[in-house]
């Protein structure tokens, strides 16, 4: 199939509720600002901006239980749920514009229900310098954006689970997670016990990015719808400094380009989640720019001469 005969729809999030740190509302126009519609239209897609899903204004409470912001929260994955359920209906690709990582819950259970009723086996590459596996249980800090895991495998809140239509949106097996390096103590048991598949950065340092994408791309095949959920703060924060929680020591620019291209690759790429971006931590949009670029190269940009 032609580029041409494949609709991205980009869905913008602008909202900040599931994290401690302010401004990743401001996301989505930041990728507008650096070109993220036109980039893509270059690559020959047919691209529709659908503009900004409206929610509820972040209140910066502390939680009366361990969950900030819960009820904004559902608020916010109820309309991304929506919209990506409309788009996927449509038979369209949507790049859901975030927004903080807590927006995967609604995207990814909606992913799942279209996988599901299609037939297809669905695979999630969590690009990330965290994990997300955290509950209420064990999360340190109560932001909903390190939560968004427990809530597809089923163990959320059970306000926030299910709503794929099965208990479990994810099977523990069908994520990977690649550049990890800050996880929580609790955080590190569940990995264990879930038998989650964790490329580390220790992983990526000593086989190398394009090893690691073969490994964690092996299963992916004709029958696969694959997501994307790409936390900007994967990369090196001497790339992107615009992320709220960035952490030193990820894949570098070059890295990071090489795991597009391999998804790219595969050819199976059905859906993105772009998220954690703060534009007000950003130096003159930079980090906004090295996602489009990467974004680019995910949708099939090639620097091949041949
Ligand atoms: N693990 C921490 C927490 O749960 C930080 C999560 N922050 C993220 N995740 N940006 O990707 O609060
Ligand atoms: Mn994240
Ligand atoms: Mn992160
Ligand atoms: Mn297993």
């Amino acid at each position: 199939m032609s580029n041409a005969n494949v609709t991205l729809e980009l869905i913008g999030a602008p909202t900040d509720v599931g994290a401690s740190v302010r401004g990743a509302g401001m996301g989505p126009d930041a990728l507008r600002v650096a070109g993220l519609p036109e980039a893509l239209a270059r690559q020959g897609y047919a691209v529709v901006d659908r503009g900004n899903l409206a929610g509820p204004a972040t209140p910066w409470t502390q939680p009366p239980s361990g969950l900030r912001h819960l009820d904004e929260v559902i608020a916010w994955n109820r309309s991304v749920y929506q919209a990506i359920d409309t788009a996927l209906g449509a038979g369209h690709v949507p790049l859901m514009m975030g927004g903080d990582h807590c927006l995967a819950i609604g995207s990814i259970s909606a992913v799942a229900w279209h996988a599901r009723k299609r037939g297809k086996k669905l695979r999630v590459l969590w690009l990330d310098a965290h994990s997300d596996v955290n509950t209420e249980a064990t999360s340190p800090s109560g932001n909903l954006h390190g939560m968004p895991v427990s809530c597809l495998l089923g163990h959320g809140p059970a306000v926030l689970t299910g709503w794929s239509g099965e208990r479990a949106a994810l099977q523990h097996d069908a994520i990977r997670f690649i550049g990890i390096r800050s996880v929580d103590g609790d955080e590190k048991e569940a990995i264990r016990t879930l038998g989650l598949n964790v490329f580390d950065m220790r992983h990526i340092d000593e086989h190398g990015m394009r090893t690691t994408m073969t490994e964690a791309l092996q299963d992916v095949d004709e029958d696969t719808h694959l997501h994307v959920s790409f936390d900007l703060d994967c990369l090196d924060p001497a790339d992107a400094p615009g992320v709220g929680t960035g952490v030193r020591g990820g894949p570098t620019y070059r890295e990071m380009q090489l795991c597009m291209e391999m998804i790219a690759d595969t050819g199976r790429l059905g859906s993105l989640d772009v998220v954690e971006l703060n534009p007000a931590l950003d130096v003159r949009n930079q980090t906004a720019e090295v996602a489009v670029e990467l974004i680019e190269s995910l949708f099939g940009k090639s620097t091949l001469v041949r």
